[in-house]
């Protein structure tokens, strides 16, 4: 029996290697290694083809926030695929699914946000947002307003615009990107200031260092060429940066100062993950243009949204003209069925003032308690179930070590091998758990992490 299985994950690693070409991946160097086979998954748990169980601390890409296996997502997908498996929205037709998805959608957001766009990747929400950013200002007769700002360690995605969009450098090289009028300023990692050369500011006098570097930036531009600030309400996967509480105030007032338009990317944050709806809740946020996926479907199908604040809506859609833009699958029955569902559960479950109240805090007080006095950690941080531990090599200094991602890499792989996903972001080990995540789970994800953590300790001579 052991040997079939071992045969079988044999065949699709062969396959794989074969065929496949993997997403932020050295397609040869995995070929040799061999793909991991996943199977199915059950709550917090996933399974490989040998038949070992892991938990996944970062609910698949920070995106299954009602876990996995959940039935009644499957039945409204089953439902959805046999009542109307596709059709779209282009001749003057909608659907009960979108057109209800739309509704939900409205009574959940950010004040002013009313209507919304559909697509079916983060990158595509974001490309899109652009595409009505730059729109905007056509119509308001100031055509000049073109050149899109956002933040270093910034994750957008990676269409031609989200990847310029994007600040996480090692992303351009390749594709030429990025394209020309996308334009980086600095973001409020505060852990990372002092190495960075700031000195020894309190968090919220970096904040506003930080945030008057926008300022610079678009007076550097000049005002009438900048058209929007995008920024994740926290970056996520450029390293789980958390803004201090001085930042999004200024960021707020200087947009509007310059009439710069505000484009928050929720992509990670949106859908319960820092214990409100949206990220902009937690931070008390009032965006132009809001993105979100991941978490709209807990991942269950390809779907995400733009929505439109009170001018941006007011402006587009009173243009008395063609908006000539959309997807194909742009507002998907099946994919709008399931989102729809998710909602629903969500808000049913009171799965986001759990986040909130119950197990988010109890998450980042676990944490703290076995990592904050760690050899090797420089910092814990989080809100919600969206937690970052750094590893470092000189607390105090807050400094880094000297190959970025050597040390995240090696305690990754531990995690890895003892049956935990958590993601190395550099040398920052970071988690996103679902939202359903148990207290036991969280003590199993604990338990594994410290393992993985003092396993790296050791090899680097700190424990
Ligand atoms: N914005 C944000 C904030 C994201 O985190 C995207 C946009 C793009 O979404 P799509 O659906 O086009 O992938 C993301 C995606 C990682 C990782 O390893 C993170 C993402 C995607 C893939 C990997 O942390 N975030």
């Amino acid at each position: 029996m052991a040997n079939q299985t071992h045969n079988q994950t044999r065949h699709w690693q062969a396959l794989d290697a074969a065929h496949h070409i993997h997403p932020f991946s050295d397609t040869a160097a995995l070929a040799r290694e061999g793909a991991r086979v996943i199977v199915k998954a059950d709550g917090v748990y996933l399974w490989d083809s040998d038949g070992n169980r892991i938990i996944d601390a970062m609910a698949g890409l920070w995106c299954v926030q009602v876990g996995y296996g959940n039935r009644e997502l499957a039945d409204a997908g089953c439902e959805a695929l046999h009542m109307l498996p596709y059709y779209n929205h282009f001749f003057k037709t909608t659907n009960p699914y979108t057109a209800e998805l739309a509704a939900k959608l409205a009574s959940i957001l950010p004040a002013g946000h009313n209507r919304v766009l559909f697509a079916n990747s983060g990158s595509e929400a974001n490309d899109s947002a652009l595409k009505l950013i730059r729109y905007y200002w056509n119509l308001r007769g100031k055509p000049d307003k073109k050149i899109h700002l956002s933040r270093d360690y910034a994750y957008h995605g990676v269409t031609m615009a989200a990847a310029s969009l994007s600040g996480l450098t090692p992303m351009h090289p390749q594709w030429d990107l990025p394209l020309p009028g996308f334009e980086k300023v600095p973001t409020p990692y505060w852990f990372g200031a002092k190495a960075a050369g700031y000195g020894d500011l309190s968090e919220d006098e970096f904040g506003a260092v930080v945030a008057n570097q926008l300022e610079e930036k678009i007076l550097e531009l000049g005002a009438d060429y900048v058209a929007s600030f995008s920024a994740e309400p926290v970056q996520g996967a450029g390293g789980v940066i958390f803004p201090p509480a001085s930042y999004w105030p200024e960021v707020q007032r200087i947009c509007a100062k310059y009439d710069v338009l505000l484009h928050l990317d929720e992509v990670i944050t949106g859908f319960g993950r820092t214990g409100e709806w949206f990220g902009a809740d937690t931070y008390n946020i009032a965006p132009d243009i809001m993105t979100m996926a991941k978490g709209l479907s807990s991942g269950y199908q390809p779907i995400s949204a733009i929505s439109l604040g009170a001018r941006m809506e007011e402006a587009i859609c009173n243009a008395n003209e063609e908006l000539v833009h959309g997807y194909t699958y742009s507002g998907h029955p099946v994919a709008s069925a399931v989102a729809l569902k998710n909602l629903e559960i969500i808000e049913r479950e009171a799965l986001i003032p759990r986040v909130k109240n119950n197990i988010g805090p109890y998450l980042q007080r676990r944490l703290r308690e076995t990592f904050t006095d760690h050899p090797l950690v420089g910092e814990v941080r989080g809100i919600g179930l969206l937690a970052a531990i750094e590893l470092v090599p000189n607390k105090p200094e807050r400094s880094f070590f000297p190959d970025p991602g050597a040390v995240g890499t090696i305690c990754r792989n531990y995690c890895f091998n003892g049956g935990l996903i958590m993601r190395a972001i550099r040398d920052t080990i970071v988690c996103a758990p679902p939202l359903i995540v148990s207290e036991a789970e969280v003590e199993e994800i604990i338990a594994k992490a410290k393992d993985a953590i003092d396993r790296t300790a050791k090899d680097f001579g700190k424990m």
